[in-house]
């Protein structure tokens, strides 16, 4: 082994010191200064493809946006599988599980819905298949919490909807009890809590003292040992006694611990796997007899606007009118139908803004002002695939009965360079 020599003159040593100040000067700012919480929406570090044509929540609403402790809020809306979904980058959709995004355990999912189904764990999913869904979450801790249904896809992630802040008052009390088959009424809060710590007890001290017993060595003369071949002298013959010692406290325990539950809980149940199958809208009904095409899509990065030109064919009994349009969770809306829309839901321009009769067809420019698209990462401009895929709804004629036709559209986007 070779050694350098470094030399050090008195005029570097002081360089050095004055460097080595500025860098305490600068930790010390970072711990003392005040920092502000972080807030974002995390979701906004998905790609665009992900959070475009994959999974798509629509007509997502919350019962309430402000709760006290124990009382609950109720989601519903439309969940889709987009029929676009990437299969050659993704695996194709097959398990997927209705849940929400919060920042940890501050709600309790009560009741878990897909289709009408009661839907406990991961259920099978399909391309192309849209479920209606609905999401019970009970307030647990006080304060101010971002929340989004989510919808978790097998070897795709979590995919999340349109989100809202719910505040939960400092008033009130959370509680989560359940009657067991043997009649007792448990409290899901604590029930078992000491067992979970006596557990977390015994491998900590189980461990700690295995970590102990190596750790007290010199560890460079070991390492120093094992490079140069000597590694198997390390290890003494009562080493590997107090080893086998550990191996077998370690199976004692085990075994023990299970021997001694089969003993004092007779009844138990093993855990449950139950996998089903919810049924999706029949297509008819979700895109009805509403046709779109899309004939192009132009983006313009200096006057931030997407524009698209649709062709829509109507092949049903009454007219309709394109009411909004929507990629990953932001939403667009038509003027002639922004009075009743979600107030978060931004303007787009259709020309010519008509209804298309029955048995008719048109062709429309659609005009959105992308700066919010793209603050949010949903134009893929920067991406290997420069396509849009969105939802477009429509609303025909008759007034009351409003039937929100969907349909996917997916084409390349056409970039305007300057
Ligand atoms: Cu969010």
């Amino acid at each position: 082994m070779r050694l350098m020599r470094i030399s050090m003159n008195p005029e570097s040593t002081g360089h050095l010191l004055r460097r080595l100040f500025r860098l305490a000067v600068g930790v010390l700012a970072l711990l003392v200064l005040p920092v502000s919480p972080a807030s974002a929406h995390g979701e906004e570090s998905q790609q665009a493809f992900q959070r475009t044509s994959t999974v798509v929540f629509y007509d997502v609403k919350f019962s309430d946006d402000t709760v006290d402790v124990g009382e609950s809020v109720t989601i519903t809306g439309m969940v889709r599988v987009m029929k676009s979904w990437p299969d050659h980058t993704l695996e194709p959709p097959e398990m997927g599980y209705l849940t929400v995004s919060t920042p940890g355990p501050v709600f309790y999912v009560q009741e878990r819905e897909m289709s009408g189904e009661f839907t406990p764990q991961s259920v099978r999913i399909e391309k192309g298949a849209t479920y209606p869904f609905k999401l019970v979450i009970k307030a647990r801790q006080p304060g101010t919490w971002h929340v989004h249904p989510g919808f978790g896809v097998e070897g795709a992630g979590t995919l999340v909807g349109a989100g809202k802040d719910i505040t939960v008052n400092d008033t009130g009390v959370f509680e989560n009890t359940v009657t067991l088959a043997n009649g007792t009424t448990v409290d899901l809060e604590t029930f078992g809590l000491g067992r979970v710590v006596t557990w977390h007890l015994i491998s900590l001290v189980v461990g700690l003292a295995w970590l102990l017993f190596w750790l007290r060595r010199p560890i460079l003369d070991r390492a120093m040992a094992i490079s140069e071949g000597r590694g198997a002298t390390l290890i003494t013959r009562s080493d590997r006694r107090i080893g086998i010692g550990f191996a077998v406290v370690a199976l004692v325990v085990g075994t023990g611990g299970y021997a001694y539950a089969e003993m004092t809980q007779s009844s138990s149940v093993p855990l449950q796997v139950v996998r089903t199958t919810p049924v999706p809208l029949a297509e008819e009904e979700v895109s009805g007899a509403v046709a779109p095409e899309i004939e192009s899509i132009r983006f313009n990065a200096e006057a931030d606007t997407l524009t698209m030109k649709l062709r829509v064919e109507n092949t049903g009994a009454a007219a309709v009118r394109l009411q909004r349009v929507q990629f990953g969770d932001v939403e667009f809306v038509s003027p002639s139908f922004a009075s009743a829309a979600d107030p978060d839901a931004q303007a787009m321009t259709v020309t010519p803004d008509q209804a298309i009769e029955p048995g008719g067809s048109a062709t429309f420019t659609v005009e959105i002002q992308s700066e919010d698209l793209i603050v949010r990462s949903l134009v893929p401009v920067n991406e290997a695939e420069l396509r849009v895929t969105g939802l477009l709804f429509f609303e025909d004629e008759t007034g009351e009965q409003v039937v929100s036709e969907v349909n996917e559209l997916t084409s390349a986007i056409l970039q305007d360079f300057h």
